[in-house]
């Protein structure tokens, strides 16, 4: 497949792009920032996008500020800016997206041992309610105008786990390939939500419905469990223990006020 990915010079989008291409995809590297083989251009941008999208299968979009910021910026990273890459598929006749969304889309869900991916939406931050909107955008183009859309809720995209949450968590280099490479490839995906975590031992959050689009995680961060359980447990773990947003739960980090 030919495959356009975005935020293609960040650490998820470099492992992705590189991934995706020793698995034999055709791929078109795009973010702000140029680097070897990165196209520069504002993805959010729908009239610059559209021309580089076309003859593109896929697109992966996976720009957007990680951080919590105010409110404003949040929904201009995550929503003004998917609805311009949205808006350049259609007008370049991209049908497909796989779209980099959150766990703190629900992260003030209290902890329980498995977490369905059809709970209620429970940001913990702005930066939650962005990716939540973002989702909801991404329906709203699967019902309107046909595109297929795989919006995963990513955990924590580490090369190894280093908390105690991150033992749930975790999502590893290879694993994100294989996820990404899996909803590019199903057969007949139309618009889901999946959480995009490895093959955890101690994970919370449900992998049935990534495993039925052919998701097959193979890392565990069970193997790095007696390094970090020998640490002395943090203010943060203690928010971990709660919800499953872990620290972004914290009141002081709600962004802009
Ligand atoms: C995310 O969505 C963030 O982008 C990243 O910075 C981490 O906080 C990660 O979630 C996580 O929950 O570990």
């Amino acid at each position: 497949m030919r495959v356009a990915v975005t935020g293609a010079a960040g650490s998820i989008g470099m492992a992705v792009s590189a991934g995706l291409a020793g698995r034999g995809h055709d791929v078109v590297r795009l973010d702000r920032v140029s680097s070897d083989r990165v196209r520069s251009v504002d993805v959010g941008d729908t009239a610059a996008l559209t021309p580089l999208l076309h003859g593109c299968d896929a697109v992966v979009h996976l720009a957007g500020n990680p951080h919590e910021t105010s409110l404003v910026e949040a929904l201009d990273s995550h929503v003004r800016v998917t609805h311009g890459v949205l808006e350049a598929m259609c007008a370049a006749g991209v049908r497909r997206l796989v779209y980099a969304s959150s766990n703190h889309a629900v992260g003030f869900t209290p902890r329980n041992p498995v977490l369905r991916a059809d709970t209620r939406p429970r940001p913990d931050t702005f930066y939650g309610v962005g990716k939540v909107a973002a989702e909801v955008l991404c329906s709203l183009y699967t019902d309107r105008f046909g595109i297929a859309a795989a919006c995963l809720r990513i955990g924590s995209f580490a090369d190894r786990p280093r908390t105690r949450r991150d033992l749930s968590t975790w999502l590893s280099p290879g694993d994100a390939v294989r996820l990404v490479d899996a909803c590019l490839t199903a057969p007949d995906l139309e618009f889901t939500v999946l959480y995009g975590i490895s093959a955890n031992t101690r994970g919370w959050w449900d992998l049935e419905p990534a495993r039925a689009l052919g998701y097959r995680p193979i890392d565990d961060a069970e193997a790095f469990a007696a390094e970090i359980l020998a640490t002395p447990k943090s203010r943060d773990d203690r928010f971990a223990e709660r919800y499953v947003g872990g620290e972004f739960c914290r009141p002081d980090r709600l962004g802009g006020r």
